[in-house]
């Protein structure tokens, strides 16, 4: 017996099953709470799962994230020893990203905050033009969504540079990797943009420090986890004028708490984590492809390293 466990929000998890039986009609199906015997489960398809249950499985052999993240995945205990972890690799995850990213980008650059004030009070006034070409843009993660980000920005005209784990090269944006290139990256961007997974490395590397590298008045676009993103001194931040405004799509705590000064803040842009969001039926066949390749021992597509966590 060979069956795949479903597990995520109650409201989407018939809309997966149906996508992924239209595929493979014989596929066993089995969804959360309701598993069966532990022992036919082989892998999963999931998106905030309670890591500590896919312990339950002795016959569990892959983790399918239900997203482009896997940071679900590796919180305590982490995906049991010997289980192999897939993630989403999706063209319409990824341009939703970019589009999220230029929005921002955008709405920063051309001042559509102030343009909005000044309607509000039917004043016909021109702020300072907005430059492209000597505006930086940092991109902090170059992988998928970054490096689509990123490009699409160089198209637009702006300086961009970008920032990985391991060096990379991409025609037309300044890249720079690794920790010691942290500041110089920093010290050059008047935009940042982060779309890095969360892993021990890269939690709070939103800080106090890292804020206060930027450029004065340097604006910053979190779409990647809260996480990365230590609150009270990005909140500081904004205060002290060290950054101008945040675009921010994902929090520490989720859904954002009613009284959570980000709501109200006149600097602070929130979404409830819609920057991309994953269609189910676009990424089935990547799913149903991986559950093939996992009966029949072939190399699986979009591997993460569990040793680095993304
Ligand atoms: P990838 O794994 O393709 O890319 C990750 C990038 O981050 C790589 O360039 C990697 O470097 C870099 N990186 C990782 N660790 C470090 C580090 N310690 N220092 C510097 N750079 C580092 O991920 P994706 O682009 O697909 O996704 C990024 C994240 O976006 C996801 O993990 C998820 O958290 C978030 N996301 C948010 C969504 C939303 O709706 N808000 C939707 C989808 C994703 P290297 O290239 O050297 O490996
Ligand atoms: C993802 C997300 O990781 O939606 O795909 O956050």
């Amino acid at each position: 017996m060979s069956a795949l466990l479903l597990s995520t929000k109650p409201e989407t998890m018939e809309v997966w099953r149906r996508e992924l039986a239209a595929l493979d009609p014989g596929l066993d199906i089995r969804l959360f709470p309701d598993t069966g015997p532990v022992e036919d489960i082989t892998a999963a398809v999931t998106w905030n799962h309670p890591p500590e249950d896919f312990f339950r499985y002795p016959n569990l052999r892959l983790l399918i994230s239900m997203g482009a993240g896997v940071d679900h995945l590796f919180r305590p205990p982490g995906p049991p020893p010997g289980v192999a972890v897939v993630r989403l690799v999706d063209r319409l995850l990824t341009t939703a990203m970019s589009e999220y990213v230029l929005l921002a980008v955008l709405r920063h650059h051309r001042q559509d905050a102030g343009y909005r004030a000044l309607q509000a009070q039917r004043l016909w006034q021109e702020l300072p033009a907005p430059d492209t070409e000597s505006t930086r843009i940092g991109v902090m993660g170059l992988g998928t969504l970054g490096a689509d980000a990123a490009r699409k920005l160089a198209l637009l005209g702006f300086r961009v540079a970008g920032w990985s784990r391991t060096p990379k090269t991409l025609d037309g944006i300044e890249t720079f990797a690794g920790p010691e290139a942290l500041f110089p990256f920093l010290a050059r961007t008047d935009i940042l943009v982060c779309l890095l997974p969360l892993t021990p490395a890269t939690e709070g590397i939103l800080c106090a420090r890292t804020l206060a590298a930027l450029p004065r008045g340097a604006y910053v676009i979190n779409a990647a986890r809260g996480g990365h993103v230590v609150e009270e001194d990005l909140l500081a931040a904004l205060e002290s004028g060290q950054i101008s405004g945040a675009t921010l799509d994902v929090f520490r705590t989720e859904p954002l708490p009613p009284n959570h000064p980000f709501w109200t803040h006149p600097k602070v842009i929130v979404t409830p984590h819609v920057a991309s969001i994953t269609i189910p039926r676009s990424v089935a066949p990547q799913v149903i492809e991986n559950l093939a390749r996992l009966r029949e021992g072939r190399p699986l597509l979009n591997v993460v390293d569990v040793s680095v966590g993304y």
